[in-house]
């Protein structure tokens, strides 16, 4: 390069060149992405934020990961979308708007324009066009639309569940706001009340939900894992226990081959025959409110204290025809299998405990397939599974063998069935707050409700609001939900949606985000769907992600695209800690990105959170770390621009110029594993790091293959630091933009070395280091070795009993 193009400004200065760079970006619309069918798509998604007032550490790790993936694989050759929104419904709306008196549209948008500029100041490669903010009636109205759509297909129904109620505010308190089982505002104790709300069929798919997730190959383990958890299927049978009247009290049990071994039954407080015995026992009827009323989670029902009460009743064993007592017992939920069990203290801790508390019987019916193991049932129950005993007719059979047997006995005498069961719950999406989508149904007087018609969406909410914090703005609205409905009063609906339905669907809508006569554009949709690259946080590993699974096969059967699943592969970025807690407002303990990019600028504060740690794994942050980084891109600066300034009068030396080739090549094909295959930065970053030390350390090396080096460091950098790499790219002298350029081309002839290093060692010690041909056999690398003088020294008087051989590594010889 001659003199005149060398750059006047040749100092590294962030703060001109990003707000520049970026400048061009914008006017160039250099991250629209529109559908190319000749072209591969890749759809890069990072989660998108809730709006709360700015950026933290774990949005800016979250969505630099993303952005290096889009800009790598935009280097690929890929047709890149990379879009980003808003998820804007919610809670801390309402709080904020408290606390300074703003109304919650108002404090969402505001926060929304400041967040975006923050976003752009980091350099994210974002097609804005595409932007979503669920709280905008455009988008919440196909929600709206969607969710009519299913309830005439049966897919939603109404039923009355339980919420968090404060009789002294007289309204329902989300989770976030009982805190120690008191009301956040009143301090007053807070009840459990049953009232109506609006459920989604998500059990209907759950089986679907659990297979499709075994083809989900480029998804954590761990992840898929919780969601199996979560779904949790189970196989097992129903079986019927005869009460005195002939009806059956029919229980759900996993384990038939413990039949035999049944003491007593137990069934839930809100069991049908609880509430039937309740009506002429009053000494029943209190217990079961008592049980209603000290209800916890079901996680805290398998550790609290058992309790029951004997309801005076039997029923007839299906096979031994024995009498067996029925209980009440707190451990019995009503809302699975049946809600009345088999109790077999013998092999199951909880009935277990609950016999030893209540004087039960506890008779073993298993035994251990090992029969050196004597099993032990004084202490607690066996819970493995076993070969039976005391079981008449089916004593030594397996587990599996008894399990067909015994339901094979049932079926014949019609005293029972298999029956596969799921955990998952169907998902109550009604929510009693203001800042969220509107429910769209009718409430008739007669009871009944319908679905708002087409033509009356979007239901809005009404967005300049003042809130007291109790009652949401609609219910205390004496005239927002009146309506009609065929020239009947009639009143809407005044809950609102879980804000989980917007997150559920809006990739989807990415794809077009401003079709204003349907939901989706079917085409598009079909050609940037599934996303390619879904990354966030692992706090998502279930609801979120099982929920936008179950969406994207409503969308599939609503024919509105064609995949099965919405995500083709998941990053679960890990968390950004700070002296060994996790860096959040309430610690007290965060770095505002903010102050970062000014005093370093956006590729350093990048740069950092890349090279900090694996993807998925937490980053401990480091201010020395962060000086690391920026210092390194002032080296990078410097050597670019000392390398232009070269008169290059030191002698070219084969040598240095080879070695140069070689780790340069060398660097490109690690860097690209590492960035596409393995997801791994920090090592790609490190590499990159040694081709520029080596570049440092190779004066003499010529010309080309200096200027070929220090591009590939540009290029391999750009997707992690693209605005230093835009100049630097420029000053090696290529006019076209490096967002531009393609991914280097790895030359596989550089990677075959003539010589490698050996590590000789005797006894598992290094002795010796010999450089030898490629490819050497084992005898000539022993004989070379034992002709060394330092390798002698270690053998002499010893006899050999071992030669261990790593090709192209190492020879270890064992002697004594
Ligand atoms: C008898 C038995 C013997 C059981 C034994 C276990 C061990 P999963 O795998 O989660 O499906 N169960 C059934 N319905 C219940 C309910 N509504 N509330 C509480 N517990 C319930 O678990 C099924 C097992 O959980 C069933 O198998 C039943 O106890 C209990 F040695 O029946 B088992």
């Amino acid at each position: 390069m001659n003199d005149t193009t060398i750059p006047d400004h040749n100092e590294y200065q962030p703060e001109l060149i990003e707000q520049e760079v970026q400048a061009l970006w914008s006017s160039a619309n250099t991250f629209k992405a529109e559908e190319k069918p000749e072209q591969e798509k890749y759809y890069c998604l990072a989660m998108f934020p809730y709006p709360s007032g700015k950026l933290h550490m774990g949005h800016v790790r979250n969505y630099s990961l993303a952005d290096v993936i889009a800009r790598f694989q935009r280097m690929q050759g890929k047709n890149v979308m990379q879009p980003m929104g808003w998820d804007a419904f919610g809670l801390p709306a309402e709080n904020a708007a408290i606390k300074n008196n703003v109304a919650p549209a108002k404090w969402t948008y505001d926060n929304i324009e400041y967040m975006k500029d923050q976003l752009k100041q980091l350099g994210f490669g974002y097609d804005w066009d595409r932007e979503i903010t669920t709280c905008s009636p455009d988008y919440y109205r196909w929600e709206q639309w969607f969710f009519t759509q299913l309830y005439e297909k049966g897919m939603v129904y109404k039923k009355t569940a339980e919420v968090n109620w404060c009789a002294v505010d007289g309204t329902v308190l989300a989770n976030e706001q009982v805190i120690d089982g008191c009301c956040w505002r009143c301090d007053s104790p807070v009840e459990r009340k049953a009232i109506p709300q609006w459920f989604i069929r998500i059990t209907k798919y759950a089986q679907e939900l659990l297979d499709d997730l075994d083809d989900l190959d480029e998804w954590p383990e761990q992840v898929k894992n919780m969601q199996r958890n979560w779904i949790g299927r189970s196989e097992g049978v129903e079986v019927d226990f005869t009460l005195d009247d002939g009806d059956a009290l029919r229980v759900y049990t996993t384990r038939p081959d413990t039949l035999l071994g049944v003491s007593y039954l137990a069934v839930a407080a809100q069991h049908p025959l609880v509430q039937h015995l309740a009506e002429s026992n009053s000494e029943i009827a209190n217990f079961a409110t008592q049980c209603q009323h000290s209800q916890t989670s079901e996680a805290d029902l398998a550790t609290a204290e058992k309790i029951g009460m004997f309801t005076g009743r039997y029923a007839t064993h299906p096979i031994t025809k024995k009498k067996t007592p029925i209980w009440i017992a707190n451990f019995v939920l009503m809302e699975y299998g049946t809600g009345a069990v088999m109790s077999v203290p013998a092999h199951d801790q909880r009935d277990w405990e609950f016999a030893k508390k209540y004087d039960l019987p506890i008779q073993q019916v298993i035994a251990s397939e090992d029969t050196t193991v004597e099993v032990d049932i004084s202490q607690s129950a066996f819970t493995e599974k076993g070969v039976l005993i005391n079981s008449n007719e089916f004593n030594s059979l397996t587990f599996s063998d008894a399990f067909e047997a015994i339901c094979a006995h049932l079926e014949q005498h019609k005293l029972g069935e298999r029956k596969v069961n799921f955990r998952l719950r169907d998902w109550g999406v009604s929510r009693q707050r203001y800042w969220g989508t509107p429910i769209p149904m009718i409430n008739l007087d007669n009871g009944d409700n319908v679905p708002c018609p087409e033509h009356e969406l979007p239901v809005k909410l009404p967005e300049d609001v003042a809130l007291d914090g109790i009652i949401s703005p609609i219910k205390s609205d004496p005239t927002w939900a009146k309506t009609e409905h065929h020239n009947k009063p009639a009143l809407r609906e005044t809950d609102t949606f879980d804000t989980f339905m917007e997150s559920s669907w809006y990739y989807a809508r990415y794809c077009s985000p401003n079709a204003s006569d349907s939901m989706l554009d079917k085409d598009k949709a079909n050609y940037w769907l599934p996303v390619d690259q879904y990354v966030g946080g692992i706090e998502h590993a279930i609801l979120h992600l099982l929920y936008s699974r179950f969406f994207h096969k409503l969308l599939r059967d609503a024919g509105l695209l064609d995949s099965n699943e919405p995500f083709k592969r998941l990053l679960c970025q890990g968390m950004v800690l700070k002296d060994g807690a996790k860096m959040s407002k309430s610690k007290g303990n965060t770095v505002d990105p903010q102050s970062l990019i000014q005093q370093y600028g956006a590729d350093t504060v990048r740069l950092f959170i890349m090279f900090a740690a694996p993807p998925e794994q937490s980053l401990e942050w480091s201010d020395q770390g962060v000086e690391g980084a920026h210092r390194f891109l002032k080296r990078l600066w410097r050597l670019v621009e000392q390398f232009n300034n070269d008169d290059n009068n030191s002698p070219i030396q084969d040598d240095d110029t080879n070695a140069l080739h070689v780790k340069t090549h060398q660097t490109i094909a690690k860097v690209s594993d590492d960035f596409g295959r393995r997801q791994s930065f920090n090592t790609a970053i490190a590499a990159i790091m040694e081709l520029c030390n080596q570049i440092g350390k190779s004066p003499s090396a010529s010309k080309a293959v200096k200027q070929s080096a220090l591009e590939t460091a540009v290029l391999l950098l750009a997707p992690i630091t693209p605005h230093i790499c835009h100049k630097l790219w420029q000053h090696l002298g290529h006019e076209e933009w490096v967002i531009h350029a393609r991914w280097p081309i790895l030359d596989e002839s550089a990677l075959i070395q003539d010589e490698v290093d050996i590590i000789v060692q005797i006894n598992g010690k290094l002795r010796a280091k010999l450089t030898v041909a490629a490819d050497s056999e084992q005898q000539d690398i022993e004989k070379i070795a034992k002709a060394d003088p330092s390798i002698q020294k270690h053998l002499d008087g010893k006899t050999e009993r071992k030669v261990i051989w790593v090709p192209n590594k190492l020879l270890n010889i064992v002697a004594n």
